[in-house]
């Protein structure tokens, strides 16, 4: 796998994370939306280049406090992040609405791009899944909780590399504890999380391994829905009586056999990243 050089990674560009608006430029096609707002693509002018970025811009209507405090929360996550697997931040613009400017992942979500790419290899989607799990072994290192790892949060720079977006959730985790405590169920991607986040409410870098156990299966599924057709309390039932997905089709079994490690019940006998990144790195070897 290549590691590719990033064009923000000048640090003198780095450090600057407020973006003048005089120094961007929005353009009409939407690239996507959520309850927060819009993405839109923008050109970012900086002392002697410019730059096609993806602006997050929160909607202003409401001006809803809670809304603009995640979108701050999530910026201030990113700002610390810095490598190759992880969509970077370039900064904050507050002008008519409050902006999030990041590099842009042309080809969008991996779960999408999936769906409609349905031949490509499963050297492929091992490679894009390998790079995810190098940006996940980063954030277990510096104790981040992503807390929304899934498909439609990879994004696509190339077919050939993947970068992992949307830190809404994310947490820093503390010197003390080694999980974070949520203070009650939200509105929770389910499917992806872990028994112990359920039923404890505890989220940790065990917890995102879990949930890379599912966008592996949503990946070697060409994009399809986990868990497809069934409502959140058949899923937990099914997951608490030992039941698991059943493989995808024509997915290699060495790969199978790694999601159900990641779906190991008790957070402690899961493996981490560190352990599956180079099983990954191996298998994806192993086929080249
Ligand atoms: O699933 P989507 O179409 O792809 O909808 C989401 C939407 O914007 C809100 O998160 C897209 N998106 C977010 N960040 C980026 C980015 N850095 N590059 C390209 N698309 C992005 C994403």
């Amino acid at each position: 796998t290549q590691v590719y050089e990033s064009p923000y990674a000048d640090p003198e560009e780095l450090r600057s994370t407020t973006v003048k608006r005089s120094d961007l430029t929005l353009e009409d096609g939407e690239l996507g939306s959520g309850n927060f707002g819009t993405v839109l693509r923008g050109v970012y002018q900086m002392k002697k280049t410019q730059k096609i970025v993806a602006v997050k811009i929160l909607k202003n209507e409401d001006n809803n406090a809670a809304v603009k405090d995640e979108m701050l929360r999530e910026a201030n996550v990113m700002q610390q992040l810095d490598n190759p697997y992880i969509i970077r931040m370039i900064g904050i613009c507050e002008a008519e609405s409050l902006m999030l400017v990041m590099e842009l992942a042309e080809l969008g979500p991996l779960h999408r791009f999936l769906q409609k790419n349905k031949h490509i290899s499963v050297k492929n989607i091992t490679e894009l899944v390998h790079q995810v799990s190098m940006g996940m072994k980063y954030l277990e290192e510096h104790n981040f909780v992503h807390r929304d790892l899934a498909a439609r949060n990879v994004l696509l720079v190339t077919q050939h590399y993947a970068k992992i977006s949307d830190f809404g959730l994310s947490k820093a985790l503390t010197e003390e504890e080694n999980y974070y405590k949520a203070k009650g169920h939200g509105k929770w991607p389910l499917k992806w999380y872990a028994p112990e986040c359920m039923n404890y409410l505890k989220f940790s870098s065990k917890s995102d391994v879990w949930s890379f156990g599912v966008l592996m299966w949503e990946a070697f599924s060409l994009g399809q829905k986990p868990y497809k057709g069934m409502k959140g309390n058949e899923v937990i039932q099914m997951i608490e009586s030992g039941e698991r997905m059943s493989a995808p089709a024509d997915c290699p079994p060495e790969m199978y056999n790694l999601m159900r490690k990641c779906w190991t019940y008790k957070p402690d006998e899961r493996p981490g990243f560190s352990v599956v990144e180079p099983r990954l790195r191996h298998y994806y070897y192993d086929i080249s």
